[in-house]
């Protein structure tokens, strides 16, 4: 009675980030395995189930009962791992083993008077350890926490799309997808919602996903110095421990738990170009003919909610439009794909199509008294549609037969937070019904996850109608997993300089959580940036996954040219960077399918002991795959920039020329025709001459930029069709490069070449960097190669070859 009278006590003082008592589960009573891997804790007040998934995987889930029931996820894929072998050591610790190599994975300890549980992974210490307040549930059952130990020089990444530093090490978020109109970077929360963190302590890594569809909060020692806490509005906690040990690994991990990003048609990656909103008709093909007559590349051009006849979802208003089938042929024929808005609020009104079928085939969402919930957005009072529902997903989905037989290719989802102009805290009440698995389920559940089911509807409905063809879908909400159906950008930002400084941090972040395909609106939303902002922000996003300029209603033009020279080509030199990196990008996107691992990634996933990173003045340095570091400008007038790379060595992008680096922070010039870029020793660059659009084929050759260092990564450049999912029956080439540098020679190397494909590009020209002076002799093959040229300036060596052959070797003598 009195340790629990104490512990009262404790809990009173250090006052709970939600009202109310919480009773935690207390002492351990009984551990039993349950079966070859799962664990379960009896408490005195509460009970924990360890499912242990693979060695670098444990489910965690808290409740008070010791029966479990089986609970169905959202954002978790059905299992196809084997789950570890299970070995109990003494009373109170069990170790995991993979059964395949035998290799040991995480082990448990539990502390029998507390019941704290800690992680540990190979590693003398444990990685995660329960706080002795471990797990609690509210006296009213209404919301459930957890307790951890916070070390003192741990850092946390992820939490999905937020907005504020880049470790979130002292901060608290809070989970509830939100229309943030006119966010700043101390709003919280946004409009997606991923309940999950990457943890960096020392080079080591972990991560931990808390599945909870319900609002959710974490606390990162915002309250307490030595605490972080997380939870849910809920009476069970299911949450998933991973254990790296580098930060890669848990990316890795959480993906193969929730699911990655498809690989995206080739177009997507491209320049987008989008306004709210281009109309009429001949404004769309003004701005279409701007970008060719420019030369400035572009891919795709978006039509916002004004091309809907009053924002009625899957209309034309045909007075802006009077023939969209044949503007978009037209702008087809051009070599632009068409995105399109649609958004969840369905205009309430007898006689529209969409209100009629949905209401016969019941698939709106309702009040607790059967009939249908209204809220206002766009159109007036609408209904929305109950993406939970599969019956309800297939009718959404055949609905964009018609947008797509009028040529468009991409669908833009908003407003899928749900935003609610009348409804309380701008979204539908609480206790609206939604129908998720065949049971009624209150909007609180529903909330987070109702972008997420709506762009699995948009995503599954277009592939069932055009099932050769991948999908490109854009969201403004979702929950974790989202990024098996779609793109997401920041939402609403802001045309100052704090909303391009956040944009890095932001894509990151969210990159780190599974969602590769982001970036924010290029320019920004609200408002109209200044000629240098616009440069600059072009600048940054030519190298982010999502590269598309967007703005608001009554604000100035913001494409590329508005701002005329010397803005106007700069921003078409960065814009046509984009497309000559585009070898190099798609290569990476492929890897994020195919892994999880982020486009552009925070520096720490490659230099986990990187302790410089957690500069708060390098939140914007940003990595490209391995090897590009990319440090853009995010200040007004500036034209030095400090860059920070981490030791070894470096070559500046622009130059070629060699930056040994000692870890320390120097500054460089960047006035605004440049942005600082280096690339790491070893890396093999792809890149290909400038196009206008992605469908184009490249004059002239491949260009491999090659950058030798001591230690052998291979980069894997990826090719295809770029549309099909033909890569899917092995319809691909995937040819592995390197840079090395062996003892008197710089040797570029191809080392192996799979797939199916036969080469898709001809003649190719490689470029041998670090190369002081004139070399005496290069072999291709050990052949003594003739024809090859030094470039004083660059110091490189260029070399042109008719094919890239596994095995092919090309090596320049350095020294005699
Ligand atoms: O309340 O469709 O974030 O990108 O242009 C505004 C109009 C609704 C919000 C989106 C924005 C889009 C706008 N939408």
């Amino acid at each position: 009675m009195k340790t629990r009278l104490t512990c009262l006590f404790i809990l009173a003082v250090i006052s709970p980030p939600v009202d109310g008592q919480w009773i935690q589960r207390g002492a351990l009573k009984k551990v039993t395995q349950q079966n070859r891997s799962e664990v379960l804790l009896e408490c005195t007040r509460g009970s924990v189930l360890l499912s242990f998934l693979s060695p670098s995987m444990i489910r965690v889930r808290c409740q008070e009962s010791p029966v479990f029931a089986p609970v169905p996820s959202f954002a978790v894929l059905p299992a196809v791992r084997k789950p570890p072998l299970l070995a109990r050591q003494g009373d109170l610790s069990f170790e995991s083993t993979c059964s395949a190599t035998g290799i040991p994975g995480i082990s448990v300890t539990i502390n029998p008077r507390t019941g704290a549980i800690s992680y540990s992974g190979g590693a003398a210490h444990p990685f995660l350890e329960e706080d002795p307040r471990t797990s609690a549930v509210r006296a009213d059952g209404r919301a459930s926490r957890v307790w951890m130990k916070l070390p003192g020089d741990e850092h946390y990444f992820g939490f999905g799309e937020k907005s504020g530093p880049l470790s979130k090490r002292g901060c608290a978020v809070t989970h509830w997808n939100t229309d943030a109109y006119y966010y700043g970077s101390g709003t919280d929360p946004l409009y997606q919602s991923i309940p999950f963190f990457l943890a960096i302590r020392g080079g080591r890594s972990y991560g931990l996903f808390l599945d909870a569809p319900e609002r959710s909060s974490f606390d990162m020692g915002s309250q307490e110095r030595d605490t972080f806490s997380f939870g849910a509005a809920s009476s069970t906690l299911d949450y998933y421990v991973i254990h790296g040990p580098g930060p890669k690994e848990v990316i890795c991990r959480f993906t193969e738990l929730t699911g990655r990003m498809p690989l995206p048609p080739h177009w997507a990656i491209g320049y987008q170009q989008c306004r709210y909103s281009y109309f009429p008709e001949s404004r769309v093909r003004e701005i279409a003919r701007e970008f060719r007559k420019r030369r400035i590349p572009c891919d795709a051009l978006y039509l916002d909610i004004d091309y809907m006849d009053g924002f009625r979802c899957f209309t034309w208003d045909r007075e802006k439009f009077p023939d969209p089938k044949k503007m978009i042929r037209d702008l087809n024929d051009m070599d632009f794909s068409i995105v399109v808005m649609i958004d969840p609020g369905i205009k309430a009104e007898k006689g529209y199509f969409v209100y009629d079928q949905g209401v016969e085939g019941d698939h709106f969402v309702k009040n607790p008294d059967g009939t249908l919930y209204k809220g206002r957005v766009w159109p007036g009072d609408c209904v929305f549609p109950d993406f939970h529902r599969e019956a309800t997903r297939r009718w959404w989905g055949t609905l964009y037969k018609g947008l797509l037989e009028t040529g468009v290719r991409g669908v833009w989802n908003d407003m899928n937070e749900p935003s609610v102009f009348n409804g309380p805290g701008g979204t539908m009440p609480l206790d609206v019904v939604h129908r998720a698995w065949g049971k009624e389920m209150p909007h609180a559940y529903c909330h987070n996850t109702y972008g997420m089911q709506m762009v699995r509807a948009t995503r599954e409905g277009i592939l069932a109608l055009r099932p050769g063809e991948r999908v490109f879908v854009l969201t403004r909400a979702s929950y974790a997993g989202g990024q098996r159906f779609a793109a997401g950008w920041t939402g609403d930002n802001r045309s100052y300089y704090e909303h391009l400084e956040q944009s890095v941090p932001m894509v990151l972040n969210w990159g780190v959580s599974g969602q590769p395909f982001c970036g924010p609106d290029v320019g920004g939303f609200t408002g109209s940036p200044t000629p240098e902002l616009l440069t600059r922000w072009i600048q940054m996003g030519s190298l982010l996954p999502l590269f598309r300029n967007h703005t608001s209603k009554n604000t100035r033009d913001q494409e590329p040219w508005v701002h005329g020279k010397p803005y106007e080509d700069i921003n078409r030199r960065f814009i046509e960077l984009r497309y000559e990196m585009l070898p190099f990008l798609y290569s990476l996107f492929r890897e994020a399918a195919e892994t999880g691992v982020p486009v552009a990634r925070l520096p720490l996933l490659e230099f986990p002991g990187w302790e410089p990173a957690l500069k708060p003045y390098h939140a914007n340095q940003f990595m490209v795959g391995s090897d590009l570091l990319v440090s853009p400008v995010v200040r007004i007038g500036e034209t030095t920039w400090p860059v920070c790379l981490p030791e070894g060595k470096w070559f500046d992008f622009w130059t070629g020329l060699k930056r040994d680096s000692d870890g320390k922070r120097f500054k460089v010039d960047a006035p605004l025709e440049t942005m600082p870029v280096f690339v790491r020793a070893g890396a093999v660059i792809p890149m290909q001459a400038v196009v206008q659009h992605t469908g184009e084929k490249p004059e002239g050759a491949l260009i491999l930029r090659v950058y030798p260092g001591k230690e052998k990564r291979v980069f894997p450049f990826y090719e295809d069709d770029g549309i099909s999912y033909a890569y899917r029956k092995g319809e691909y080439r995937i040819t592995g490069l390197s840079a090395t540098l062996e003892k008197k020679a710089s040797v570029f190397r191809v080392e192996y070449v799979r797939g199916k494909l036969g080469p898709r590009r001809g003649a190719c020209v490689v470029k041998v960097f670090d190369i002081d002076r004139k070399p005496g002799r290069v072999t291709l093959n050990s052949r003594e190669l003739e024809g090859w040229k030094y470039d004083t300036h660059q110091k490189c060596v260029e070399v042109a070859v008719t094919s890239l052959e596994s095995g092919m070797t090309i090596r320049v003598q350095i020294g005699e």
